[in-house]
C-alpha cells in the first residue's frame, strides 16, 4: 500500500475534553505520523469553505456554529493507507453506530459533536491540507 496524507481535524468537543493526546496516541499507535500540526480557532468564513460541499445540507448551519464554537486541532497525518486507516479509527460519523475502541465511540457525545474530521479521499485530502497548510509547513519524507 502506498503512503499517503490525509487532513486529520481534532473538532471543539474534543479540544475541549482535553483528549488531544489522546486522539494523537491512536494516530501514533496505528503507524501514522504527524507531519504538520496546528491548534486553530475556525473563523465563520474558514469553517463555511472547509464544508462548502455539504452547504446545501440541513445540518450546514449546525455544523458551522459547532466549527466555530471553539479552538479546533488541525494536523497532517502520514502513513500507508493513511485515509482509509485515519477513518477506521475514527468510526461512523454517528457516534451511536461508531465501532467499540473507535475515536467516536470514545469521546464523541452526538452526530454534531462528533470529535473528529478525516479527510474522506486520497483527493480531497490534498485539498484540505492545502486549505489549511503552506507545503514548507509539511514536514513528511
Ligand atoms: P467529517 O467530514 O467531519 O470527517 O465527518 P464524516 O465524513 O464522517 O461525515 P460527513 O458526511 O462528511 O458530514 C460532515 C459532518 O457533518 C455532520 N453531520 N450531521 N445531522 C446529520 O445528519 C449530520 N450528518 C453529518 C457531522 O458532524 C459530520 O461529521
Ligand atoms: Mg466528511
Amino acid at each position: 500500500m502506498a503512503v499517503e496524507r490525509t487532513l486529520s481535524i481534532v473538532k471543539p468537543d474534543a479540544v475541549a475534553k482535553n483528549v488531544i493526546g489522546q486522539i494523537y496516541t491512536r494516530f501514533e499507535a496505528a503507524g501514522l505520523k504527524i507531519v504538520a500540526a496546528k491548534l486553530k480557532q475556525l473563523s465563520r468564513a474558514e469553517a463555511e469553505g472547509f464544508y462548502a460541499v455539504h452547504k446545501e445540507r440541513p445540518f450546514f448551519n449546525a455544523l458551522v456554529d459547532f466549527m466555530v464554537s471553539g479552538p479546533v486541532m488541525i494536523q497532517v497525518l502520514e502513513g500507508e493507507g493513511a485515509v482509509a486507516k485515519n477513518r477506521e479509527l475514527m468510526g461512523a460519523t454517528d457516534p451511536k453506530k461508531a465501532d467499540k475502541g473507535t475515536i467516536r465511540a470514545d469521546f464523541a457525545d452526538s452526530i454534531d459533536a462528533n470529535a473528529v474530521h478525516g479527510s474522506d479521499s486520497a483527493e480531497n485530502a490534498a485539498i484540505e491540507i492545502a486549505y489549511f497548510f503552506a507545503s514548507s509547513e509539511v514536514y513528511g519524507r
